[in-house]
């Protein structure tokens, strides 16, 4: 809690030099900045500071008995077999799946469904440690060659693999410096479309992943199959932008290819288009003369998304939010650009998720329905409902199936479902949606559980949703542990899923389990989403706050064992609410955080979020920054009250040294700070509670970890918890 505790758990920090010759000028406004040396990843000092920080945070940990109960039942609950959705290609089909504690998911493929099913692509057998990983796959048309992605640690960066179906015999080509690509085939089958970046600038010890340069100037190629990546046909470029992204796709015809830009992560794009017909010689030839694809421009503003969603030779459906905050679908004649009509109209309510046309004429449609999906067949000329297909509240996720199919495979879970994958038939009058497979955790018994949502007023009166996962019948007596966890950014909602470890908090800490739906995601479109970025971030805040004061309010916990958490945009939810109440929490777990918001936009991506929070460039952006950055707002809350001082609650901040998304520097410097400020830089510091930080080796931002390191931080960062808040173990 905010308050000193009995047990008193002060540590000694490792000291950190502090720079005070390193001040920015910020229209004006001079902005000290200490730690700018642990920006730099390679210097021998960043690498002694993170190695005495992993080590002061390890033996911390190594006292607490909880920890190797924690990792016994999380590695048991997730011993157990699971599947993603099947998908087909050709006249085969393909799906992942992890016989429990394999480090990464292996890709089977079998030529009917009740055949044996042969093992296709095993990265396990890629690295000792599993942390190689499968990023991409796309199966060319034909179904003979499988083009995949591998990363290494964690990164974004991927090299792209290519090989054959049939006897799973390996190509030669490689293709490095893939990142932020999708691979779309041709449907001749002799080369896909993808994406890269100019190699970065050579390093002594070259370690991709570690390195922090921003990422600029991506490109489009065309990789002829057997040829060397520097054959790779150039696509598009754009040097005037070296922000924007370029994303390509072959239609479902084949006749198409269409490409995507993006300026950075806000949910509008630009849609160009070329009839693939039409290229002499299907692009061989092409790029000697430093020629692009010569695209259509069809959309050539960043006003609205447009997602194609299928076509009928030149007549296109998309998915589109143009004037359409809850997104629509709307027709349009590439011959007769003057007629554009709504298809299926924006939901008053709804938010219009995802559209897939399968089986000729029809289309599966998903919404999201107060954070609760919602299943529906339309028809895909009208518009018209056909079918609403029956599903529990939960997440739809995965769903594969084409125009030529007559059946989908549909993935569904929810925090008590660990999961379904539907095989739905849509010949018949009614379509059946049959249980093809189900994720079964032994162990798990759902009735011990409940979930119920909740609405919470915010400050200003908005109402925003959230999930609470607990015991059944529990009381309201104020006494529970819980665990509090948000993003609220980019777009991105979050809906109920199957979490082993939160089923293990459940039962064997009591912890209550919340979600908040805190403005800023996509759970009400884009209107919830601008209410929570650039000058209204401070809602996001706002929003969490509310809800960590309705769960102490309405008798679920008490501050001192309120636990909150989040990653990514949710790290730095997390770091800005310990900043702004460091009373109202008793834990704090922020992953991955962005940290800095005066500098995040200098490395690998992070220009691609000044779309959620603006740049300190600019002076109006800068006073939303410096308001609520993690890293300049750590001030010293001593107030006495009572006989004891308020103080931060136990921090930890997690990173790992491959995340080339949001770069470790973010975490280290908001360490060393809050260490500095609260601990370190006065003798009796009222601040006992531990500031720590866990930094993972050979790991990213998240993708493509492998399941044992999964479980060791699952099994860590809860283990903190529950040291902290003082809860015992219950069999
Ligand atoms: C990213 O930073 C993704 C970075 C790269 N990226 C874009 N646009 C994407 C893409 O900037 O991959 C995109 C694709 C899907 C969804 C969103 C963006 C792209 C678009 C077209 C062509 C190529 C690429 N993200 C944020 C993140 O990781 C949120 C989710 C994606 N953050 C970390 C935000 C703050 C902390």
């Amino acid at each position: 809690m905010g308050f000193l505790s009995i047990e008193d758990f002060s540590l000694q920090y490792p000291i950190a030099r502090r720079d005070d010759s390193v001040v920015d000028d910020y229209h004006g406004l001079p902005i000290p900045d200490p730690y700018r040396w642990l920006e730099d990843t390679d210097a021998d000092e960043v690498k002694d500071f993170v190695e005495k920080q992993a080590n002061l945070t390890e033996s911390l940990l190594r006292k607490c008995e909880t920890r190797e109960k924690l990792r016994g039942q999380i590695t048991k609950l997730f011993d157990h077999p699971r599947f993603d959705t099947t998908f087909k290609r050709g006249e085969k089909y393909f799906y992942f799946h992890n016989t429990g504690l394999q480090a990464q998911s292996v890709l089977y493929v079998q030529d009917d469904l009740e055949g044996k099913a042969e093992i296709l692509l095993d990265p396990n057998g890629l690295s000792e440690d599993g942390t190689i990983a499968l990023r991409i796959s796309s199966v060319s048309e034909d179904a003979k060659f499988l083009a995949y992605g591998l990363s290494s640690s964690g990164s974004d960066w991927v090299t792209i693999k290519v090989m054959r179906v049939e006897d799973k015999g390996a190509e030669p080509d490689s293709l490095s410096w893939v990142k932020f690509s999708c691979v779309s085939w041709t449907h001749d089958s002799k080369g896909f479309f993808y994406s890269r970046y100019p190699a970065p600038k050579e390093r002594e010890e070259l370690d991709a992943g570690t390195e922090t340069d921003a990422n600029l100037n991506h490109e489009l190629y065309y990789h002829f199959l057997g040829k060397d990546q520097s054959q790779d046909i150039l696509c598009w470029r754009d040097p005037e932008h070296p922000k924007w992204m370029f994303g390509a796709e072959v239609t479902e015809d084949g006749k198409y290819l269409l490409l995507y830009i993006d300026e950075g992560c806000n949910p509008v794009n630009k849609l160009y288009y070329c009839d693939l017909s039409t290229l002499p010689h299907r692009l061989e030839g092409f790029g000697e003369g430093n020629d692009m694809v010569p695209f259509i421009k069809l959309i050539d503003n960043f006003a609205a998304r447009y997602h194609a969603v299928s076509n009928d030779g030149s007549h296109f459906t998309f998915l589109t939010n143009k004037d359409a905050p809850r997104y629509k679908l709307v027709r349009v004649d590439l011959k007769e650009l003057s007629l554009w009509t709504d298809v299926l109209q924006e939901s008053e309510k709804d938010v219009l998720h995802s559209a897939s046309a399968v089986n000729g004429n029809q289309i599966l449609v998903t919404y999201l329905s107060d954070v609760k999906y919602i299943l529906q067949i339309r028809d895909l000329k009208t518009g018209v409902l056909l079918h609403n297909l029956p599903i529990d509240i939960g997440t739809i996720y995965g769903i594969s199936g084409r125009r030529k199919d007559s059946e989908v495979f549909i993935g569904f879970t929810s925090f008590l479902t660990p999961g379904i994958i539907y095989r739905c038939n849509l010949e018949t009058e009614v379509p059946t949606m049959k249980i093809f497979r189900e994720i079964v955790v032994s162990g798990f018994d759902r009735s011990e559980f409940q979930v119920n949502q909740v609405f919470v007023s915010s400050m200003d009166g908005t109402k925003i949703p959230m999930f609470i996962v607990s015991k059944t019948n529990i009381l309201l007596d104020g006494s529970h542990p819980t665990l509090l966890y948000g993003y609220g950014g980019f777009n991105i909602s979050l809906t109920p899923s199957f979490g082993v470890s939160r089923v293990v908090l459940t039962r064997h800490l009591g912890v209550v389990f919340c979600i908040a739906n805190i403005r800023g995601g996509g759970e009400y479109g884009e209107e919830w989403h601008k209410a929570g970025s650039l000058s209204n971030k401070q809602n996001c805040f706002h929003d969490f706050i509310s809800a960590a004061e309705y769960l102490v309010s309405v008798g679920y916990t008490q501050p001192k064992m309120l636990c909150i958490e989040g990653g990514s945009n949710g790290g730095l939810l997390v770091a800005a609410c310990l900043n702004q109440r460091p009373d109202l929490f008793g834990c704090a777990l922020a992953h991955v955080g962005v940290m800095d918001m005066l500098r995040f936009h200098k490395f690998t991506i992070g220009h691609a979020w000044t779309s959620d929070f603006g740049c300190s460039e600019k002076e109006e952006e800068f006073r939303w920054l410096i308001k609520y950055s993690p890293l300049h707002n750590v001030k010293r809350p001593w107030k006495e009250v009572g006989n004891q001082f308020c103080q931060y609650p136990p921090t930890m901040l997690l990173t790992a040294d491959h995340d080339d998304r949001v770069v470790p520097l973010h975490s280290l410097k908001l360490l060393a700070t809050m260490q500095h400020v609260l601990c370190t830089s006065m003798e009796n510091s009222p601040q006992t509670n531990p500031i720590i930080a866990r930094i993972e080796r050979k790991a990213g931002h998240g993708a493509g970890r492998p399941t044992q390191k999964m479980i060791d931080e699952a099994a860590d960062r809860y283990t903190f918890m529950a040291k902290m808040l003082g809860i015992s173990w219950l069999n």
